[in-house]
């Protein structure tokens, strides 16, 4: 299904009204050339949506569908159409093997085309064991004491970079489920000496301009110990792969109160810093919709993005994306909503005035370093989010017209009540 371009326009111009008065407010606050500057960085922001978001999440206790769920491949990226019709912003997929795999690579290349829609950083999954597949991952995959399992999950990866070059990635995504849940389980060491020699050997199956991101979690679904449980283990990592390899943050792998946006700030001047897991949470890997708890947070850390972008040319472009799962909320209106919340937190960072930042902290003026930081959390910048998807044929308001156009309904009518889509 697709969105009739002339009701997103229609919808546009009943509020075109309001919407030009704000943003003359927002020109007269700040220089009309900056204003423009910010629309145009937010018109080119993508954010990849990954293969397993867009059906029913749920936890070890239940799965509530809400229907009209995406049955293949090809259904999910319609989904994802639908939503980069709309917002303009989700113009890549992040596919998840085993989860998804393309039957017809051609085919499913030429439907994300029509949709333009791109294939962001694969990923590769060994925290499941695969049907049919000769070894358990019980134990572990690339760090298992197991030589068998450690060559399979190589594998396994080397496979789906096979996959992603055939439809046009540029990156693999390799998130560990190793670890102990219980002390002397395994051996700390032999664990991360056999972690850094599959990385290695899947880092030698690595197109040249591919990248590899090596993403870390403190715990879950190991409650003692995970191998690569930090930014600090995994930069190690990558640095022993080699200059395409970087460090991955999820914002949801953090133990509470980490100080996420100086692991930012810390791993991009070292040029290492290659993708990004958005989401939110309270407790831990909550996967919660993006700044739906902590927004300061968000901007502190887009805070830090936006000056490394800036000032280290030596970190690659960034792959982004949103890793949330969506327990009691329609999937696309939840993306949607992490969509906005993201472009929101970006916005406010563009408009941190860096000069003056710069300057009141050669003077050690504490207090004005803090009102020049929030003077641009403060800010109203849902305007210039709305004019961005205005000159780019998205929606001003794309969860009112989601509603409005019924969409979920009419998914329902055209795929059932009952349909599972595949993932977490
Ligand atoms: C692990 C994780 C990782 C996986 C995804 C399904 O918690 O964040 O990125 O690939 O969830
Ligand atoms: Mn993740
Ligand atoms: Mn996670």
């Amino acid at each position: 299904m697709r969105i009739d371009q002339q009701q997103i326009t229609e919808v546009n111009t009943r509020n075109n009204d309001i919407h030009n008065r704000q943003m003359d407010i927002l020109k007269q606050l700040h220089s009309g050339s900056r204003i423009e500057g910010i629309i145009g960085k937010l018109i080119e922001f993508q954010v990849a949506l990954p293969s397993w978001a867009l059906g029913a999440g749920g936890t070890r206790f239940g799965r509530f569908s809400y229907g009209g769920e995406p049955g293949s491949l090809e259904q999910k990226i319609e989904d994802i159409g639908l939503i980069h019709q709309l917002t303009r912003t989700a113009g890549a997929v992040s596919l998840h093997i085993p989860w998804d795999i393309p039957d017809d690579i051609p085919a499913v290349k030429e439907l994300a085309d029509s949709l333009d829609i791109t294939f962001d950083a694969m990923n590769s999954n060994t925290f499941q064991d695969h049907e049919g597949a000769a070894q358990s991952y019980r134990n572990g995959s690339l760090s298992s004491v197991h030589e068998a399992a450690r060559e399979q999950a190589v594998e396994h990866n080397r496979e789906v970079i096979r996959i992603g070059e055939n439809l046009g990635s540029k990156g693999l995504t390799v998130w560990l489920a190793d670890g102990a849940s219980f002390p002397g389980q395994y051996n700390f060491q032999t664990a991360l000496k056999h972690t850094g020699e599959s990385l290695k050997t899947i880092y030698a199956a690595l197109p040249d301009d591919w990248k590899m991101l090596i993403e870390y979690k403190p715990y879950e679904p190991h409650f003692y110990s995970t191998v690569i449980q930090d930014w600090g283990t995994s930069l190690m990592l990558a640095n022993a792969c080699g200059e395409k390899a970087f460090t991955l943050v999820d914002l949801g792998h953090h133990l509470p109160n980490t100080n996420i946006e100086q692991i930012v700030a810390t791993l991009m001047a070292q040029g290492k810093l290659g993708g990004f897991h958005f989401n939110d949470s309270k407790y831990g890997d909550d996967d919660l919709t993006v700044g739906s708890v902590k927004p300061y947070n968000l901007f502190l850390i887009f805070n830090e993005l936006v000056y490394g972008m800036e000032n280290n040319a030596e970190n690659p472009p960034l792959s982004w994306m949103i890793d949330a799962s969506h327990n009691i909320k329609d999937p696309l209106e939840d993306l949607i909503q992490s969509l906005e919340a993201i472009l929101v937190a970006y916005a406010q960072a563009l408009l941190v005035d860096r000069e003056a930042l710069s300057e009141a902290q050669q003077y050690s003026d504490v207090a004005q370093c803090q009102e020049i930081l929030q003077e641009a959390y403060r800010t109203d910048v849902r305007p210039l989010l709305r004019e961005s998807r205005l000159r780019s044929g998205g929606a001003m308001y794309p969860l009112q017209v989601y509603r409005d156009l019924e969409i979920r309904k009419k998914l329902i009518r055209e795929r059932g009540l009952k349909v599972r889509a595949t993932g977490l």
